[in-house]
């Protein structure tokens, strides 16, 4: 059994997409243990995204995942991960593959509607950045 972090990002909280998004991540058999809103400010969408800290679009990407309110959640199932990042699709919305939700919601590569754990390693830092042991479920 495993658990990856989801984000529902500003761009698809805004538009009102949150119910459905957690509708497929139901409808896929992965489990819900930990699920709140909040808003991030720079500083924290810098610390979450620190792996990328060097990247072009490092300024950018945390103006916009502190622009506005996200959805976190943590989802839990076998290949919890692998399988989370497969029903986003790829990072690109142009590139990801038809019924992905970022085919279907996303925008354009940053502004890309959801997020997941690329790795075991990454949902360590992930999970624990978000939610206290106390604020997930043991089903
Ligand atoms: P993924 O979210 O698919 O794991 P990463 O980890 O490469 O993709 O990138 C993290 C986030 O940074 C993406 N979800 C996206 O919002 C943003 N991003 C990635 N590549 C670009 C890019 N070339 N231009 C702008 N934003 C990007």
């Amino acid at each position: 059994m495993e658990r990856t972090l989801a984000i529902i990002k500003p761009d698809a909280v805004e538009r009102g997409l949150v119910g459905e998004i957690l509708k497929r991540i139901e409808d896929e058999g992965l489990r819900i243990v930990a699920l709140k809103m909040v808003r991030m400010s720079k500083t924290e969408a810098e610390g979450f995204y620190y792996v990328h800290r060097e990247r072009p679009f490092f300024s950018s990407l945390t103006d916009f995942m502190s622009s506005g309110p996200i959805v976190v959640a943590v989802l839990e199932g076998e290949e919890a991960i692998e399988r989370w990042r497969r029903i986003m699709g790829a990072t690109d919305p142009a590139q990801a593959d038809p019924g992905t939700i970022r085919k279907t919601y996303g925008i354009n590569i940053e502004r890309n509607s959801v997020h997941g754990s690329d790795s075991p390693e990454s949902a360590r830092y992930e999970v624990p950045f978000f939610f206290s042991r106390l604020e997930m479920v043991n089903p």
